[in-house]
């Protein structure tokens, strides 16, 4: 494949390419992988999530800055609520993330609609293409609506939950879920108002814990606190290393469990498609002869002996 050389190489139109190919395209997707799996593996996955209009993107844009002067190389995928279709903004103000990418940060939206499994599938794979390409960390942006905050939890080596005293983040409603996941809690927007009680009840409430999470302070406004939350992450991303390993077993068993399922599932529908027993069954259902669990139980049966 004439893309290995220059992705080898972190060329950004060859990443571009790649990434598009991992998302929509199974059968050179698989082909790519193929050729780059070897060389995956090694980066740090650092996971930003926390509720819409938190300031992830800026915080992220400000941070990446500050990690290559760290001498890091890191890349961004954010994990767009927005459709690429529609490619609306959902919030007027949402920041696009363009001062890292003057600076040489790779930046890329990938979708957060489709078939389950899918949009893990291609998460997964967008950043073996990242590491293969020399980046290191991976930083993943994701907003934190329903069970995304727990499934980037699984992704990432290091997450981080961003939170802001302006979209009603307080303790009373910080989801019970979210106090068990982060290894860094940050309150941002620290400019203004309430966020000193929102950092000090964040400390009391989830950095007394066990675990023993960061709980910093930034603003992305005021330029502070961001320099501390790069150094953190990247002590962080050296002290991980040692867990990564166990890790990374958990979830290589998650991702070839689910395409195995994922397989047998498209093999067992093409044998449904065609299967006369299915078709009888189905006559059988409509003339009442059978109700639909009976039916599915020996059709099951059938296909597993
Ligand atoms: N006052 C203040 N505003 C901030 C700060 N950080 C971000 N903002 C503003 O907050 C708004 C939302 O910031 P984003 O970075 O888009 O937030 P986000 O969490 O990425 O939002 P989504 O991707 O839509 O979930 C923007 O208008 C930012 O300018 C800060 O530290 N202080
Ligand atoms: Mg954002």
């Amino acid at each position: 494949m004439e893309i290995l050389a220059d992705l080898k190489k972190g060329k950004r139109g060859a990443i571009a390419r790649a990434i598009t190919i991992v998302e929509n395209d199974p059968e050179e997707a698989r082909k790519l992988l193929k050729k780059i799996y070897k060389d995956t593996g090694n980066s740090s996955i650092i996971g930003i999530t926390g509720s819409a209009g938190a300031g992830k993107s800026s915080l992220i844009n400000k941070t990446t800055v500050a990690m290559r002067k760290l001498r890091t190389k890191p890349a961004v995928l954010a994990v767009d609520p927005t459709s690429h279709v529609t490619g609306g903004a959902i919030l007027g103000d949402r920041v696009r993330m363009t001062e890292s990418t003057d600076s040489g940060t790779y930046i890329r939206s990938i979708a957060s609609r489709g078939a389950t499994g899918a949009v893990s599938r291609s998460l997964r794979n967008s950043i073996r293409v990242l590491e293969y390409a020399g980046f290191n960390p991976i930083v993943i942006e994701s907003v934190g609506a329903g069970q995304t905050e727990v499934e980037i939890s699984n992704i990432a080596d290091i997450t981080v939950v961003v939170f802001n005293p302006h979209t009603g983040d307080s303790i009373q409603t910080i989801k019970a879920g979210l106090t068990e996941i982060g290894d860094i809690y940050l309150v941002n927007k620290s400019d203004l108002s309430g966020a000193n009680q929102l950092f000090d009840a964040v400390r009391d409430f989830i950095g007394d814990s066990k675990r023993n999470p960061i709980v910093l302070k930034t603003s992305v406004k005021n330029n502070t606190g961001i320099t501390e939350f790069a150094k953190t992450l990247k002590d962080l991303m050296v002290i991980k290393r040692k867990v990564k390993k166990q890790k990374d077993q958990k979830r290589l068993e998650a991702e070839l469990k689910d395409i195995v399922l994922n397989n047998i599932r498209e093999r067992i529908d093409d044998m449904l498609e065609s299967d006369e027993t299915f078709s009888t069954y189905v006559a059988k259902l409509q003339s009442k002869d059978i109700d639909p669990h009976q039916a599915g139980d020996k059709i099951t049966k059938s296909l597993l002996k």
